[in-house]
């Protein structure tokens, strides 16, 4: 079964996540090809792209692949982890990205999702940022995602319980652009991306890069880089970041000792 399925229609590309026994698990192989479809969209300069899973799952996606973060000594979120690159992906395609959600999206795939250019979500979607849930120390250019997605107190919520959020109070808090019926979906997509598809391409491509450039320039010096990634190898070398991971993959709820 192909990891992912992909089509390109009047300008229009779909990548489907199609891992759904994995619940989408943004694996290494999984991202590698969602990469490979988005390159070649690239190419053919595809006027937008729609992100999505496959019809009535219930997770979107389960985030990062837990089975292939490091247990320690390594950044389990450096520059070349497939998550990083695949945001980066989405953050740069030269046309607007639209993530078409149902069902759960957790971890690393919200980041997924707020890297994304507009979100439609199905009433029963739910978000959860869930770092903190697995002792992980999220990496800094992915908590900007986070913050220009909600606002200050609403990305520490989110952060800090790693609770779900549903659909409906992500609509409320401007997280994601439309809630509707699961019958409405696609055409709630389709009615967006006709919208694109009517505008500039040039105009629309020159205005993402520009927001793009805007909301990562923050003056963080050298210095507070270093000392950011020094408490983060701190963070990914403790007791409590295996515990977490270790946990996950025994079933069992972890038990955080702060070391
Ligand atoms: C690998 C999985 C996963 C998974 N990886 O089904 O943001 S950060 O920093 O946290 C970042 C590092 C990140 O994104 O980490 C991952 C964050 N994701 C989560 O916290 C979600 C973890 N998954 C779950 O909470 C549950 O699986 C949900 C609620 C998504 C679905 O629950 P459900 O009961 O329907 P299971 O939990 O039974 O999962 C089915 C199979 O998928 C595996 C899980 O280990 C199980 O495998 P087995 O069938 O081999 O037992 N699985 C789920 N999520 N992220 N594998």
């Amino acid at each position: 079964m192909s990891l992912i399925l992909s089509s390109y229609e009047n300008g229009v590309a779909t990548v489907t996540m199609n891992q759904p026994r994995k619940l989408n698990a943004l694996s290494e192989p999984l991202i590698h090809a969602m990469m490979e479809a988005m390159a070649g969209f690239r190419e053919r300069k595809a006027r937008a792209l729609v992100l999505r899973a496959m019809d009535g799952v219930k997770v979107w996606s389960a985030g990062h692949d837990v089975k292939e973060l490091p247990l320690s000594r390594r950044d389990p979120l450096g520059w070349d982890d497939p998550l990083r690159m695949v945001v980066r992906e989405i953050e740069t395609f030269p046309a607007p990205v639209i993530a078409m959600v149902e069902g759960g999206v957790w971890g690393g795939a919200c980041e997924v999702t707020f890297a994304c250019d507009m979100v439609v979500a199905e009433r029963d979607a739910t978000f959860a940022v869930t770092p903190a849930k697995l002792g992980v120390p999220y990496n800094t250019t992915g908590l900007l995602n986070f913050m220009h997605a909600a606002s200050r107190m609403i990305v520490r919520e989110m952060a800090f319980t790693a609770q779900p959020v549903s659909a409906a109070r992500a609509e409320m808090l401007g997280i994601v652009n439309y809630v509707v019926e699961k019958a409405d979906l696609q055409s709630k997509v389709d009615e967006l991306v006709g919208h694109v598809l009517n505008n500039a391409p040039l105009s629309i491509a020159v205005i993402k890069e520009q927001f793009r450039t805007m909301e990562s320039a923050h003056s963080i010096t050298p210095r507070m880089f270093e000392r950011i990634q020094g408490m983060r190898r701190e963070v990914y070398d403790s007791d409590d970041y295996r515990e977490g991971l270790t946990a996950f993959l025994e079933k069992r709820k972890p038990t955080f000792t702060g070391t």
